[in-house]
């Protein structure tokens, strides 16, 4: 009888404590945009994220996710969070130029060769360094979130050498070091916003674009295009933000909650999307013609691409592409 008492006591403590500790969370309901398909293992990640907030915050806080840009593309979403309009986005990096010029390092064509190497560089100091800028520039970001290697399509040709991008009409996104880049590779480069690809495409207003492999396939880009060239030229991380201006109205233990969910959200969001990344791949073979662009083909591509990096190194600034081969020395253990 006695245990049994004491249980209750224990048991009822318990539930005083965290009713006390819920009383910190306020009742908030996060607007989250995204310009990729639910079924992207970014919906993995949101999912994480909303248990993590429905079980350490009794459900008081929530996420509510709009996909496939629904709710507008990822720089106005961008926009939106500097301006305290909107809690958070999920966004490749490579839009967000204009505003962290620094973020520019990320552009630069084959610069990681690994997963291995984007995780060490993005979760170290390396990381750090770029969350400090973001912050500066009204968002915080919560952690770096994977969309992958990217690779080429189009409707026209396999493209296996640098010769092969002669008359391509590319949409690259709206990124200068990507504009440059596929110029310089001899594209017909255009600058696009992502929600307007799959149209675009489709009437064959441009000839191809550059994805990983599970971003061809969730977005459907598979169904109007017919080759997949595998060049691997470049690992945008996602970032997962949230606006500087609603994030200082958040009390430190909302803060908390929340950099754990985006964190354990993280950690499934990768796995998902290393396990998708073949399956993916070998979904589109079934549509498309693949080519395997070789070792020494990229190797004649990055050299032709050389140009890019002496004219863009100094407007990213040589400090933060510096943080970022520095961590990269240190990841290859030179
Ligand atoms: C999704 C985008 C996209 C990006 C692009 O919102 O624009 O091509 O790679 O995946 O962030």
């Amino acid at each position: 009888f006695r245990r049994t008492l004491m249980t209750a006591a224990l048991v009822a403590g318990g539930l005083l404590a965290s009713t006390g500790a819920l009383a910190q969370f306020a009742e908030r309901t996060i607007k989250f945009t995204n310009g990729v398909n639910e079924d992207h293992p970014v919906g993995v990640g949101v999912k994480k994220m909303q248990e993590v907030l429905a079980a350490k915050t009794g459900g008081k806080m929530k996420i509510a996710a709009f996909w496939g840009g629904a709710a507008g593309g990822d720089l106005p979403a961008t926009q939106a969070l500097r301006a305290g309009t909107q809690e958070m986005v999920c966004t490749s990096s490579s839009p967000l130029v204009g505003i962290v010029k620094e973020l520019g390092a990320f552009d630069l064509p084959f610069l990681f060769a690994n997963e291995k190497e984007a995780d060490a560089v993005l979760d170290g100091p390396a990381g750090e360094y770029f969350n400090k800028k973001l912050e500066a520039a009204g968002l915080v970001n919560l952690a770096y979130w994977e969309n992958g290697f990217r690779n080429l399509t189009n409707s026209k040709k396999p493209v296996a050498k640098a010769e092969d991008f002669e008359g391509v009409k590319l949409r690259v996104m709206q990124n200068n070091i990507f504009l440059d880049s596929f110029k310089t590779l001899g594209a017909n480069a255009v600058p696009m916003a992502f929600g307007e690809v799959f149209t675009a495409l489709e009437t064959r207003t441009i000839d191809g674009q550059e994805n990983p492999f599970v971003t061809i396939e969730t977005s459907k880009f598979s169904e109007v295009q017919k080759y997949l060239s595998v060049t691997r030229h470049a690992y945008t991380p996602f970032l997962v933000l949230y606006s500087k201006k609603l994030w200082d109205q958040l009390n430190p233990q909302e803060q908390a909650v929340l950099r754990e969910a985006a964190r354990e959200g993280q950690k499934v969001q990768r796995a998902a999307n290393r396990a998708l990344n073949e399956k993916s791949l070998a979904n589109l073979r079934k549509t498309m013609t693949v080519n395997e662009v070789s070792a020494a083909e990229q190797k004649r591509m990055l050299e032709k691409v050389k140009p890019v990096y002496d004219k863009n190194v100094p407007n990213i600034g040589t400090e933060a592409v510096g943080v970022v081969t520095d961590a990269l020395k240190k990841v290859r253990g030179g």
